[in-house]
């Protein structure tokens, strides 16, 4: 008999370990973790693989010795880094997902249930063409500005695509079940944690200047004061992949959700960095391309769809994400440093 597992993809980037602290507080979820890289340390409950997503041979191995209940895909490569090299992040970001979906509909055609497959996407999936016209539209719903000027936003937006691509021709799997392969999609904002540093990304200069503060470095903000994108605290961030989880299908309405907390200007963030580490060295030198990623996305972001369907509702406004969660947590992280 098969073991019957949730597979996380990309396991040990930033949601990866906020994801899996979360999935293991359910002492029944067994969790079958994948990533490029070794994992240091394994909860009882979770099996880690070490290997590429693109690996057909391994994910057939993966098909033989495990029964796939729910795939939460998070491997991809981020906006900046995808920019240097756009073909490979083509190869990972489109092509991994793909092979993820056969995997599911596979795997949801053997067990006679559909698979569900969880899938983060980003602001990047929106292109606001100018500042002009970032400023006029400052909260965009979901079909709004769907023209990302990245390779990363081109490659989620597309994956979202194929995701409803799947679920529709694998629809009706029985009466029981009308779609065979249930997926599920939110754009997230940019996303800090209080205990890891992301790499890659374009949104990274929020997280970046409160990890350098607390650690007692300078940090020269690679985009201009006046920057505004919406952002969400990293325990926020795995809520709502569990709730959009665990709802009931028929509450869903669509398949790709908003889903936001607050959005900040970069020297709204060096403000509330300030107050804490008020010694802190925080300087601006914008970079070109950096600059210009950003520029194209959005203030904010309409997440009343989610709100309406499934009940979302961020817990950490700006001023809990910075009081309560990240402020007291990276300041112990650093502390003798
Ligand atoms: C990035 O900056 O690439 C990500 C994102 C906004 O999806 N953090």
């Amino acid at each position: 008999m098969r073991k019957k597992v949730t597979l996380i993809t990309g396991a040990l980037g930033e949601i990866g370990q906020a994801l899996i602290e979360a999935l293991t507080q359910d002492i029944s979820t067994r969790i079958l973790t994948l990533d490029i890289r070794d994992a240091d340390t394994t909860h009882p409950a979770v099996t880690h693989l070490k290997g590429d997503i693109l690996d057909s041979g391994l994910l057939s191995r993966i098909i033989s010795e495990y029964e796939v209940e729910a795939i939460y895909h998070l491997a991809a490569l981020l906006s900046t880094r995808s920019e240097f090299t756009p073909e490979a992040a083509h190869k990972v970001n489109v092509e991994g997902t793909l092979k993820l979906l056969h995997l599911a509909a596979d795997q949801s055609e053997w067990r006679g249930q559909p698979v569900k497959f969880i899938f983060p996407s980003s602001i990047a999936a929106y292109g606001l063409p100018d500042l002009e016209t970032k400023a006029k539209y400052p909260t965009v719903k979901e079909h709004e500005w769907n023209t990302p000027g990245t390779m990363y936003g081109c490659n989620k937006l597309y994956c979202e695509m194929l995701g409803g691509y799947y679920s529709r021709r694998y629809r009706q799997l029985s009466e029981e079940h009308p779609v065979m392969l249930d997926f599920r999609c939110v754009r997230f904002p940019g996303l800090i944690s209080a205990f890891t540093v992301p790499s890659g990304g374009t949104s990274d200069y929020g997280p970046e200047m409160l990890h350098a503060a607390a650690k007692g470095e300078p940090y020269a903000c690679f985009v201009r004061p006046d920057t505004a994108i919406p952002f969400m605290a990293m325990p926020d961030a795995i809520t709502a992949l569990l709730q959009l989880a665990a709802a009931p299908r028929e509450s869903l309405s669509r398949l790709v959700y908003n889903v936001t907390s607050f959005s900040l200007s970069a020297e709204q963030i060096r403000q509330l960095t300030l107050q804490a580490f008020p010694n802190t060295q925080i300087t601006f030198e914008p970079h070109l391309k950096r600059q210009g990623i950003v520029d194209t996305w959005p203030i904010d972001l309409d997440d009343s769809a989610a709100r309406r369907d499934w009940g979302w509702k961020p817990e950490h406004d700006a001023e809990r994400s910075f009081r309560d969660y990240l402020i007291p947590n990276i300041a112990r992280r650093y502390r003798g440093a």
